[in-house]
């Protein structure tokens, strides 16, 4: 799985800033906004505790600090743990957390405590980035294309199925794209018919995924994907908005999912 560097983080704050008014303008609504309707429930005085994680690669300099930054900007207390790993779960469970934030190379997880709620990253990265295509205000169709079947593609595409849309998807694993059929009843994206998209969600670790074929003149591009999967002259070429930001929304959508 695609790991973050340090400079995938950098100026998050203006990251967050641009990708949050392009989901207000798309869609109409905030980001917090989208998340209570998905989860049913607003943040409260949650309290959460961050703790580094020195497994695999190791510490990612930028990337506790962004988790705080983010629990802060959402208007929750948080705080980093001195100590890295299990001498850090004891302290942030000791100094009173509600909700604890760790991730090693495999998994990044919110827990709370209170309410044994669990949830990883890619799954509420999949369902956020998913939702926030599908309400796309100037969508010419319920029909929405889903790029990647991997762990965020899947969990997308699965909260997709389950809303009732159209959804096409492409992958170049046989096997992701079967289950998605038998399991979501996904239809399999094929460039020999020529479908044009106005929504779409890619979560692949590729650039250059999205073609010309596949987009309408009027698209909405939802991707926590790193790179970028749609190339630039695409992007010029027609009217495609593009929401793609590295941690913050992805973040937002696991702590309003485990509240
Ligand atoms: O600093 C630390 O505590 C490191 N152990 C953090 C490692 C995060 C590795 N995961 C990722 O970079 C990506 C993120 C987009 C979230 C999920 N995987
Ligand atoms: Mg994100």
């Amino acid at each position: 799985m695609a790991l973050l560097t340090p400079e995938d983080l950098d100026n998050l704050s203006a990251q967050f800033e641009e990708s949050e008014s392009t989901i207000e303008r798309v869609t109409g609504s905030k980001l917090t906004d989208i998340c209570k309707e998905l989860y049913g429930k607003d943040l409260g005085s949650e309290k959460v505790g961050i703790i580094p994680i020195t497994a695999g690669n190791g510490i990612i300099s930028n990337f506790t600090s962004s988790l705080l930054f983010i629990a802060q900007r959402l208007g929750l207390e948080g705080f980093i743990t001195q100590h890295t790993d299990v001498a850090g779960y004891y302290e942030a469970i000791r100094d009173g957390a509600d909700i604890l934030l760790m991730a090693d190379d495999h998994l990044f997880i919110a827990h709370n405590l209170r309410n044994g709620k669990l949830v990883t990253n890619h799954e509420a990265t999949g369902i956020i980035y998913s939702e926030i295509a599908s309400r796309f205000k100037d969508a010419a169709s319920s029909e929405i294309l889903v790029i990647g079947l991997g762990r965020v593609g899947y969990a997308g595409a699965k909260h997709l199925a389950e809303k009732g849309f159209d959804v096409y998807a492409c992958d170049p694993n046989r096997d992701f794209l079967d289950k998605a059929a038998d399991e979501l009843g996904i239809k399999e994206y094929c460039k020999e018919d020529r479908k044009k998209f106005s929504m779409v969600f890619e979560a692949t670790p590729n650039a250059n995924t999205i073609t010309e074929g596949m987009i309408a003149e009027r698209c909405l591009v939802s991707t926590p994907g790193i790179p970028c999967g749609l190339p630039q002259e695409v992007g010029r070429k027609y009217r495609v908005d593009l929401v793609m930001e590295p941690l913050f929304i992805g973040v937002t959508s696991m702590l309003y999912s485990v509240i």
